[in-house]
């Protein structure tokens, strides 16, 4: 990975971060300290054979660097910065290569001190110690062994403070960050070209999987995610890319690209194999896209984002009562939950650093500013429910799914009957699933679709094909 912004981007964030914590009212906070270890390799199978190196996002965020094996701490009573690492050995010189010393690498995040990595310990010794959840079994173990506590308590252990001060200031998007993401969004509108106009009856997923790899890889950087690849779109995280394409099916992808300073985009289209849509799939991916925009049109600063995600399922409940597929008033409907039924998640989740943006600090305080989660089928599964503000980059994912062993198990039980019409619906069992995702920018008075121009319309997708 690339370094991030200049020194002064990460010391102004950190001088952010401890401004926020002195303005809280707890005075053991002005004694403590800042621990934030960075990742480690992660072996496969094997210590020498480790997945690609990817560093934590929030260390990424306030210290730049993307090295394993680094640590940095903030003192909350000097306000310094240490960079915990170590110099280049002999072996890494002839094994990994050269690299910037401890000094100059602390020099490019802006950070005032360095020391040895294995003087982390001795730092941490008797001070009030806080940091974030950890979500890697060793950055437990080795709080743990900093804290004094048990591994499994950890977790628990976190500080709220901090945890609220850091997503505070990462779900607000400085214009250079923007940048980068819209980088991440056009490789990422590149990635669903590619696999639009190549898909073929008789190719396999994981033809078209490669597909989007080659363009993500192209770009510089990786996935941001495993994507989804599949031509059973209603198995909703469907990772298996085992399956041949047919005519007359859909092909469904949701995948995005990470740029090389860690930066991610998300994207899902839906699209028919054979190059047409079908009048039945025609009409659920038309609501599906309008679902999309009265979403979209709910997007405002201070508006919940629980607000844009009923336009959606309200869009969709009347797209569907115009197939004759529901019944009753869409309103009411949506508040009883039954267009779960078809749409079963949420509208989009924060997008930044992590494609599901922070989702490591916890869901709960970044999309519901830590208020109770509905644990109604459907609402429970919206990751961002609360008011978004300028600057906040949202995913806005609507989708339709005939998840064929629910509509039979609600059926069977006479789930909402008075707004599902189960006779009709017999004949549409087999569509399969539709979704269509877009990555948008909160402005001051609405939303900015991030990424170079991706017409969506069932125009647009057919002609996107090869001939
Ligand atoms: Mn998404």
């Amino acid at each position: 990975m690339l370094p991030m912004f200049e020194p002064s981007v990460h010391s102004s964030r950190r001088k952010a971060l401890l401004s926020s914590l002195a303005a809280g009212d707890d005075p053991s906070l002005r004694n403590g300290l800042l621990v934030f270890p960075g990742n480690r390799e992660s072996p496969m199978n094997y210590p020498d054979n480790a997945y690609r190196f990817r560093q934590d996002s929030s260390f990424l965020y306030f210290f730049a660097l993307a090295e394993p094996d680094l640590a940095a701490t903030v003192d909350l009573a000097t306000g310094e910065s240490t960079l915990y690492a170590d110099e280049l050995t002999e072996d890494m010189l002839v094994w990994t290569g050269p690299r910037p010393s401890v000094r100059e690498q602390a020099d490019s995040a802006g950070v005032e001190r360095v020391s040895p990595r294995d003087r982390l310990a001795a730092d941490c010794a008797g001070r009030r110690l806080l940091y974030l959840p950890p979500y890697r079994a060793e950055t437990a173990a080795e709080l743990a062994a900093l804290a004094g506590t048990d591994p499994g308590a950890v977790a628990s252990g976190a500080s709220m403070p901090l945890v609220r001060a850091a997503i505070a200031l990462r779900e607000i998007k400085e214009d250079r960050e923007i940048g980068r993401i819209e980088r991440a969004v056009d490789i990422s509108i590149d990635m669903h070209l590619e696999v639009v106009r190549a898909a073929r009856a008789g190719m396999t997923e994981a033809e078209l999987m490669a597909a989007a790899y080659r363009v993500a890889l192209a770009g510089g950087g990786m996935p941001s995610f495993p994507p989804i690849a599949t031509t059973r779109g209603a198995v909703l995280h469907n990772h298996g890319y085992g399956n041949t394409l047919a005519d007359g099916g859909m092909f469904l992808l949701d995948a995005g690209a990470e740029t090389d300073d860690g930066y991610a985009g998300d994207l899902t289209s839906t699209f028919p194999i054979g190059g047409r849509y079908d009048d039945r799939q025609r009409a659920v991916y038309g609501i599906v896209l309008e679902a999309g925009r009265a979403a979209v049109s709910a997007i405002r600063p201070g508006v919940p984002y629980r607000e844009a995600h009923f336009a959606a399922a309200r869009a969709i409940a009347t797209g569907l009562a115009g197939l004759g597929l529901m019944k009753g008033d869409p309103e009411e409907a949506v508040a009883a939950g039954a267009h779960a039924l078809f749409f079963p998640h949420g509208l989009g989740h924060q997008m930044g650093l992590d494609v599901h943006d922070m989702e490591g600090l916890g869901e709960l305080l970044v999309g519901y500013d830590g208020e109770p989660r509905s644990t109604q089928f459907g609402l429970k599964s919206l990751r961002m429910a609360k008011p978004v503000k300028p600057g906040m980059v949202l995913t806005v994912e609507p989708g339709i799914y005939f998840i064929e062993g629910l509509i039979e198990r609600w059926k069977a039980a006479g789930k909402f009957a008075q707004f599902i019409e189960y006779g009709e619906l017999d004949g549409w069992k087999g569509l399969g699933g539709f979704r269509n995702e877009e990555d948008w920018l909160v402005t001051g008075s609405g939303a900015r679709r991030l990424g170079k121009p991706f017409d969506k319309s069932v125009a647009a997708m057919e002609a996107f094909r090869l001939p």
